[in-house]
This record gives C-alpha cells, structure tokens and sequence, in this order.
C-alpha cells in the first residue's frame, strides 16, 4: 500500500512485482511485461499489462470523472466498494465475475483476471454478434445476486451489515440521482444530444408531468427501496463475454437499491441494441434477424430471472421475512405462490419502468452508448434515438398497465416498423 498516485507503466511495473500472485501469472522478468492503458470507460485508468507467461488486468480509479475532467471530482473510494461488491458476487454467483488478485484501497486500485477472448458486449452487440449463454447468464447473476442479497434468503443481521458497508457510497449513487432520474428532464448544462431532430423530444420531455411525475417517483425508490445489493450499472458495457463465457465488471456504482433497477439496466440496454441495428444497416447488411435476436433476449433475461428468483426463493428455508415455518402447510404453499406471483409482477413493472429511463438517459443525458453513438449517418441516428425514446417514455409512464414482457417486445417492434 501507498500514497495514492495514478499509475504508469513506470510505477506499475515495481508495484505489480511486489504482489504475490502476479510475477507467477505473467512471468518474472519484469523487463518483459508490456503495459497499455486501455480504459475508454467514463471513470477510470485501466491498464493490461502483459508478460511472456499471461496478462493481467489493472483497474484505477481517478479522482475525478474521466468522461468530464478535473473539475469534477469523485471520491477514490469507489474503488472499495466495487472490490467489496466484487467480493460479494464471486461467493453468490461465482464464475460470473472476474478473478481478483489483489486489492489496494489506498491506491485506489483492483488487480483482476484478464479475460480473453471476451470483450465488450456493446462492442459485441454493435457487430452483430449473437450471445447464446448471455440470457441465461445474467438472469443467474441477477436471481442470485438480488435474491440471495435480501431479506428473502437470510437474516437481518447480515442485509443490514450490507446496507451500512454500501450506504457511503454516496457519490457513485448521486451521479444515478441526477443523470439517470433528474438531467434528462430539465435544462442541464451536462445534457448532449447530437441531432438538432431531438430538440423537439427534449423540450417536450421537459414539460411532460405525467413522465416527469413517474420519473421522480422512481428516483425515489432508488434512494430508499433498499431490497438488494445492486451491482448498480448494469448495461451492456459491464458485460464482458464470448459465446461460451460470461462475466460481469464494473460494480463500482453498488448500492443497497430496488431489485428493478438491475434488471432494467440489462433489458433497457438491450432494447437500445435493438433501435440502434437499423442505423448500422447500410455497412453490415439488413439486419432483421439480429433484431429479433434482441427482442428474444429480452423476453428470454426477464423469463428465466422470474423463474430462477422464484426457484431460489421457493427453495429457501432461510428467509428473515416470508419466515417459511408460517406456511409449511398445503394452504401456506398455495397461499405463498400467490405472494410470489405478485411480488413477481411487481419486480416486472419496476424493470419496465426503469428500463425506459435507463434509455431516456443514454439518449438525452450526459453519458451515451456506442449502438447509438456508432451510427454515422445523423438522420439515421436520430431515427434509432427517436424510436428508444418513443418506447422508453411508454415504458416510465405505463409500466402499470404492461400485460407482461411481449408486450414490451411487441411495442418495441411496432415502433421500430412506424
Ligand atoms: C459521469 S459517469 C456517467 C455514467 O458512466 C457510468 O457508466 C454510469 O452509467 C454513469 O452514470
Ligand atoms: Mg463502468
């Protein structure tokens, strides 16, 4: 441990050769190591770093936002708690995360496994690359993350040791508060869009109470709905995979929040994918049955997320609240499927409604997605963009009144052939 300094290659090297684990993973002579700051992320310095027998991955935070600059900092000690809810993932949902070698709070700075072949889902996404273990991944990191982080699966003790160890990560959360749920509904000096063809959407977003209403009322259950560890940014640039591999990063942004949240982010992000293909036509050729690739995976994470959030609570005994004793009995059983059948719809609307914000923001707000950004042609662009809005407002202000995830499917391919 050290002063904390940004790193470089010059100061990597020595420091990366004192840590037990990594002269093994890449070889000892350090001479040999090749180091290339790759992080292209809003936030942090992350460096590859590899040698004659493997590589590592060396992620740092700034203290300030990458994205912005200097002037606007944000506390070091993010990275703490991204090491804590990594922690926490790899004994709930293990191989779904990356390894991690070594940690170091003062510098900031996590040392990880090096995943390869795996890239960026949204790279992945952009390319048109289908993703056959993707669903089935990520709902399995959601159900066991979210359920066996509540009060469901265990004691008071232990959720409530969680919301203290995460409750500081004030910062992180704030950037949620006012980019996803506040920025994109008011004149902020952060907001961009590129196309003078959203001016009209932005402004009219502005006036719109009901959307506005809905907005802020999911604001507030993300401040104080504290139902499980989220990992907090769970968008298609946190995923890093192949076909056969899956693995979730970045948790930097983990919170104690409603289980909606994740959920959202993941089907929000997809449906961005989805709007998105139509502008990366003309290069890549028609892409309809990629589209409806996307469409299924959405149905596909919230289809088996319900099915294995449901399993893992039908199957626990543990649970402080639901206590399982009270309905051991036949009527008790039926009695709680019933209960789990709401709770369920109730985590569909939740999803749904902050899916569309999720999209709201990456089209109005500071922070954009590359499917989007990645378009060359404006009129096309602002097409996709057009279309996510367009469903993502339906999604905030009627979530209530959804049948269930073909809807959402169904709405999203309508609009797309508007
Ligand atoms: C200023 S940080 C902008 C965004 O980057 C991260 O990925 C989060 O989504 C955050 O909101
Ligand atoms: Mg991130």
């Amino acid at each position: 441990s050290a002063t904390y300094r940004p790193m470089d290659d010059a100061s990597l090297r020595p420091f990366l050769s004192t840590i037990p684990a990594v002269p093994d993973l890449l070889g000892a002579d350090q001479a040999r190591w090749r180091v290339r700051e790759v992080g292209d992320g809003n936030l942090n310095l992350v460096f590859i770093v590899e040698g004659t027998e493997g590589a590592v991955v060396v992620k740092q935070a700034l203290p300030y936002v990458r994205l912005v600059g200097e002037s606007w900092p944000l506390p070091l000690e993010r990275s703490h708690y991204e090491h804590r809810a990594l922690c926490e993932q790899a004994r709930l949902a293990p191989g779904l995360v990356p390894d991690i070698y070594h940690f170091d709070r003062d510098l900031a700075l996590i040392v990880m496994e090096f995943l390869s072949p795996h890239i960026i889902m949204r790279k992945g996404l952009v390319r048109g690359i289908e993703y056959p273990r993707f669903a089935e991944d990520v709902s399995e990191f959601m159900a066991r993350m979210l359920f066996g982080t509540s009060v469901l699966a265990g004691a008071a003790a232990p959720y409530k040791g969680l919301v203290a160890d995460f409750a500081p990560n004030v910062a992180l959360c704030r950037i949620t508060e006012d980019l996803v749920f506040t920025d994109p509904y008011r004149d902020a000096p952060l907001n961009r869009w590129t196309s003078p063809e959203l001016d009209n959407m932005a402004l009219s977003f502005r006036k719109d109470a009901p959307l506005k209403r809905a907005a802020q009322a999911r604001k507030y259950q993300f401040m104080t709905a504290a139902q499980a560890l989220l990992h907090g940014d769970l968008h298609t640039g946190s995923v890093m995979l192949t076909p056969t591999n899956t693995r979730i990063i970045d948790p930097e942004f983990a919170c104690v929040g409603p289980i909606g949240f994740d959920v959202g982010a993941v089907l929000g992000n997809l449906m961005l994918a989805y709007f998105a293909q139509s502008g990366h036509e003309t290069t890549a050729g028609a892409r309809d049955g990629y589209r409806e690739w996307l469409l299924a995976q959405v149905t596909q994470v919230w289809r088996r997320f319900e099915e294995r959030f449901i399993a893992l609570w039908r199957d626990s005994t543990a649970g402080e609240a639901y206590v399982a004793g009270l309905f051991a009995d036949a009527a008790g059983q039926a009695e709680m499927a019933v209960e789990r059948g709401r709770f369920m719809r109730t985590l569909f609307e939740d999803s749904a409604a902050f899916a569309g914000l999720k999209m709201i923001r990456r089209v109005l707000g500071l922070a954009h997605v590359e499917d989007l950004e990645s378009i060359t042609d404006p009129a096309l662009r602002a097409r996709s963009e057009r279309r996510a809005l367009t469903l993502a407002r339906e999604l905030v202000v009627g979530a209530a009144s959804l049948s269930g995830i073909a809807e959402v499917t169904g709405m999203a391919r309508s609009i797309e052939q508007e």
